[in-house]
This record gives structure tokens, sequence and C-alpha cells, in this order.
């Protein structure tokens, strides 16, 4: 068995809880916030038989999409303003980062 975790964006969120579903997986969707931005993203834990990871794979791949998101500057109080950059930076957000862990046991009581 392994444990997909998939940081998507929350756009896409409904969309992939509903192709999971259509698709016979089973997922929990937690919330979840991005170090660099700062902002909120979706976070699915999947767990699932090892002959289904491909197929989830699959599943989360035609359901999130890449998007381009601004980066508002941070001024730097007090700090070094030599690295400061005083405009927005465009950034691509990917449409999923995906884990794929080992699971030692599984249990349900
Ligand atoms: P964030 O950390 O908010 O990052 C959003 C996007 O900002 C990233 O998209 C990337 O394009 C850019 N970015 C991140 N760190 C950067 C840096 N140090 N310098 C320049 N640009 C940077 P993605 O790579 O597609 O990541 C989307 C979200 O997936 C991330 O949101 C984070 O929540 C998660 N993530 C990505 N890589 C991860 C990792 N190795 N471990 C844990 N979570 C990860």
């Amino acid at each position: 068995m392994k444990l997909i975790l998939a940081v998507i964006q929350d756009q896409d969120s409904n969309k992939l809880m509903s192709a999971l579903v259509e698709h016979n997986f089973r997922a929990t969707k937690m919330a979840s916030t991005g170090g660099f931005l700062k902002a909120g993203n979706t976070t699915f834990m999947i767990g699932t038989d090892d002959i289904r990871v491909d197929k989830a794979l699959q599943v989360i791949k035609d359901s999130c999409s890449a998007r381009d998101q601004l980066v508002a500057p941070v001024s730097p109080m007090g700090g070094n303003a030599d690295s400061y950059v005083p405009y927005p930076v465009e950034v691509e957000v990917g449409g999923a980062t995906v884990f794929v862990l080992p699971v030692e046991s599984f249990h349900q009581f």
C-alpha cells in the first residue's frame, strides 16, 4: 500500500475530489499553506494499493493545472534593501506537487 500526498491549488480541489471518487479512490482533503507564497493551497491524502498508484497519479495530473501567480513584494523593514524588488514578480505554481510514500501498516477501527 502507498500513501500519496498531493499539494494542489485550491481552485482544482473540487474537480480532483470528484474525479478521485469517480475512480473509486478514497481521499482526505486538508487545508494547507505554501511556504513561499504564504497562500492557501490544498493537500490530498490518498491511501491506495500499489497497483493503483499510476492511475491515481494520472487522475491528479488530469485534474490540476499550473497557473501563474503574482508575488507581492515585502518591504525590508530595517533590513538590507540591496536585494529588494519593488514590483510584483510572477511565479508559475505547479498543477500538483506529489509525494508517494510506503505505508507500513493500515488500520480502520
Ligand atoms: P509555495 O511554497 O507557496 O510555492 C509556490 C510557488 O512558488 C512554487 O510552485 C514555485 O513556483 C515558487 N517557489 C517556491 N519556492 C521558491 C523559491 N525558493 N524561489 C523561487 N520560487 C519559489 P510549486 O513548486 O508548484 O509548489 C506549489 C506548492 O507545493 C508550494 O507552495 C508548497 O506548498 C508545495 N511544495 C512544493 N514543493 C514542495 C516540497 N519539496 N515539499 C513540500 N511542499 C512543497
